[in-house]
């Protein structure tokens, strides 16, 4: 049994990323089709050991497709999720477009995969931002065992979650510092090379930026509504790896110790946590991995009940492609889904 996966946006990284997990992970495929916009007909990317030449999403029927992946942008997704979602295909998207619907679920398998089952008002799947997935995958187990109140986070982005523009800025504009050229500013408001930026997205009224607000609606989303949560989101000259200090404010009290267990043992989670020199994850080891890194796990004596943690994850991956996957394997794992073509 296999299913016809369409994959929307294929010629970008998270498209590519997800291509390389469909076939990592041995999903169950009959067919991958990768689409783009026309001026990506005819390119080449690679599924397996094949190689797959892109077609266009505009004359593409979706009618024998079973399975969407959709990683082209909000506006890509508005226009088009819908009319595929029509032609009986779900739709998994990446972008923001979808995420704040009451209709459509929102969804990180090991946090909330119940939720799922919502799909069938839209046919439409959302998948989180890259910096709250892996936020989550770390909270959940704690808020489980503890009952989380409030969140203070501080983000540090790698520049691949603004695309291969953000990383050929990063690179060009470090080659231009050593070769003394002049640095040019496309991608990022500020230059990136040896520097940090603390704006990700549009400002908003209220001076917080729209990544500092996903964090928080899409936390509250998944993990409990009364949560308090704050953020400020800042991209930093890393090619690949969110990082993410969490300041958290529990209910209930829970030790460092505790805390460290708990995460050990929790979906997703893998904890790095040694009181010595290099005894925590940095974004460049966790690159090309699966897991949220979790480490620098210790009590805040300056709230009741406080712990901070260090999360690190492949924002390709676990921010975006993987956890794609992950939930097209939680509609085949719990037979939501059927290929068409067999029926
Ligand atoms: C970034 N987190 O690092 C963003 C990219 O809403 O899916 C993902 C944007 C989104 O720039």
């Amino acid at each position: 049994m296999g299913f016809k996966i369409a994959i929307v946006g294929a010629t970008g990284n998270v498209g590519r990323e997800m291509l390389n997990i469909l076939s990592e992970r041995a999903f169950p495929v009959s067919e991958v089709v990768a689409l783009a916009s026309s001026r990506s007909v005819g390119t080449e990317v690679s599924f397996g050991d094949k190689t797959l030449k892109v077609k266009n999403l505009e004359n593409y029927d979706f009618t024998g497709t079973d399975l969407c992946l959709m990683s082209a942008g909000g506006t890509i997704s508005k226009k088009w999720s819908p009319k595929i979602a029509a032609q009986g295909c779900i739709v998994i998207d990446n972008s923001s477009a979808w995420r704040y619907d009451a209709d459509v679920p929102l969804i990180v398998p090991e946090v909330n995969p119940d939720a799922i089952t919502g799909y069938t008002k839209r046919n439409i799947i959302a998948n989180p931002n890259c910096s709250t997935a892996q936020l989550v995958v770390a909270l959940k187990p704690l808020h489980d065992h503890a009952k989380i109140k409030r969140l203070v986070i501080s983000t540090y982005q790698s520049v691949s979650g603004a695309g291969k523009d953000g990383m050929d800025e990063l690179f060009n504009q470090t080659r231009a510092v050593f070769v003394a050229d002049s640095i040019s500013t496309h991608k990022f408001t500020k230059r990136i090379a040896f520097n940090v930026i603390p704006h990700i997205d549009d400002f908003m009224e209220d001076g917080y930026t729209k990544e500092e607000w996903k964090v928080l609606a899409e936390t509250k989303k998944m993990l409990d509504p009364k949560i308090k949560v704050t953020c400020t989101a800042v991209r930093v000259p890393v090619f690949i790896g969110h990082s993410e200090s969490v300041n958290i404010e529990f209910e209930n009290e829970i030790s460092a110790e505790e805390a460290r267990d708990i995460l050990r043992d929790a979906p997703g989670c893998q904890v790095i946590d040694k009181h010595e020199d290099g005894g925590y994850i940095t974004p460049y080891e966790c690159a090309g991995e699966d897991a949220t890194f979790i480490s620098r796990i210790r009590e805040d004596a300056t709230v009741e009940n406080g712990l901070n943690i260090w999360v690190v994850s492949d924002n390709l991956r676990k921010g975006a492609a993987l956890n794609t996957i992950q939930i097209a394997e939680l509609l085949v794992n719990r037979r939501l889904i059927k290929p068409r073509l067999a029926a």
